[in-house]
């Protein structure tokens, strides 16, 4: 891992990106040339995940950050990924569609449908920010759903999480919901111009107030991305908490986020093995669980066996 400052000139030539993007899309052994192209070029950018609940402004904010990065004279790529395609399947150009003032001024943008990639949406995510990290970019800005356990795991895959909500919607903390309390740095709630934002950033602040001791406490923020307003506090907070990602922590993050990528790609690849190399057992123990002969644990048990040649 070489000086970052010392870079050789970027390599954001776009056509090039998005044909190793689409190769990580696409996963398999294209995607695995494309990441080991990008191994040994990795760990200078800094990585942001914008996520929250449908509609509540990610995109927005993301555009205005990113202007934000921009300003600095620092580079940025944004990846939007696509956890839910069946259902959002039109939103695929539309996060292209909705950046273009950071497209106008020089920012990257993409969206990502993964579909069947190996280890699903986080495995994709992860090969994408390797591209583009090792493209040179200063910032990678990766916007998703929360909605869901993947999401969760995306969220995973960055070092700075920001999770977006927005008031008016009840009592509830919709952050708490989806499991997100836990694994966010910076809480903002977005559309300040409407009401109940206050009592939606109060709600939080008690929820985090709850929460054990650590070194670093999440502030809330509440902007307004349509107009801009709040996004210096965002930028200010990403950057707080990549200061307090010390090289030891943020080393740290790399080591975890690098073991459950190992995990998820070994598994992914013996369940791949298993199911080509014995599809008529896998068809009929599967049938047999359906039908209720055997029971789930026992039926995945009889399939582990026939990774290890035990039984057939
Ligand atoms: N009033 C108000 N509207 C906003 C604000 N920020 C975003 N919006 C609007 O909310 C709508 C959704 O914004 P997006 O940025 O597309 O939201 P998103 O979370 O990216 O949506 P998905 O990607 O579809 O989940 C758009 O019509 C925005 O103009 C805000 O601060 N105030
Ligand atoms: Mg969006």
């Amino acid at each position: 891992m070489g000086a970052c400052g010392e870079r050789p000139e970027l390599r954001r030539d776009a056509r090039t990106l998005a044909k190793a993007l689409s190769a990580v899309e696409r996963g398999g052994d294209e995607a695995a040339a494309v990441v080991a192209g990008a191994h040994g070029r990795l760990g200078c950018a800094r990585t942001v995940g914008i996520t929250g609940a449908p509609g509540v402004g990610k995109s927005t904010l993301v555009q205005a950050l990113g202007l934000a990065l921009l300003g600095r004279g620092q580079s940025v790529a944004v990846l939007a990924t696509d956890p839910s395609s069946p259902f959002s399947g039109g939103a695929l150009l539309g996060d292209r569609v909705r950046m273009p003032e950071l497209l106008a001024r020089g920012g990257f943008v993409r969206s990502m449908a993964t579909r069947g990639a190996l280890g699903g949406v986080a495995a994709a995510t992860s090969d994408a920010v390797d591209v583009l990290d090792a493209a040179g970019f200063d910032w990678i800005l990766v916007e998703t759903i929360g909605a869901g356990q993947d999401e969760v795991d995306v969220a995973l895959e960055v070092e700075t999480v920001v999770v977006l909500t927005v008031g008016g919607l009840g009592d509830d903390v919709q952050a708490a919901k989806a499991g997100l309390m836990e694994i966010g740095d910076v809480f903002v709630v977005n559309k300040a111009d409407l009401a109940g934002a206050g009592a939606q950033a109060a709600a939080l602040e008690a929820a985090l107030a709850l929460a054990p001791p650590s070194p670093w406490r999440p502030p809330v923020i509440e902007t307004t991305a349509t107009r801009g307003e709040g996004v210096a506090e965002v930028a200010a907070a990403v950057d707080a908490h990549q200061t307090f990602l010390d090289p030891g922590r943020r080393q740290e993050l790399r080591w975890r986020r690098t073991s459950r990528r190992v995990e998820r790609l070994l598994a992914g690849m013996v369940l791949e093995r298993v199911r080509s190399a014995h599809a008529a057992t896998w068809d009929s123990v599967v049938a047999a669980a359906r039908s209720g002969e055997l029971d789930p644990y026992a039926a995945a048990a009889r399939l582990a066996a026939l990774c290890f040649g035990e039984g057939s």
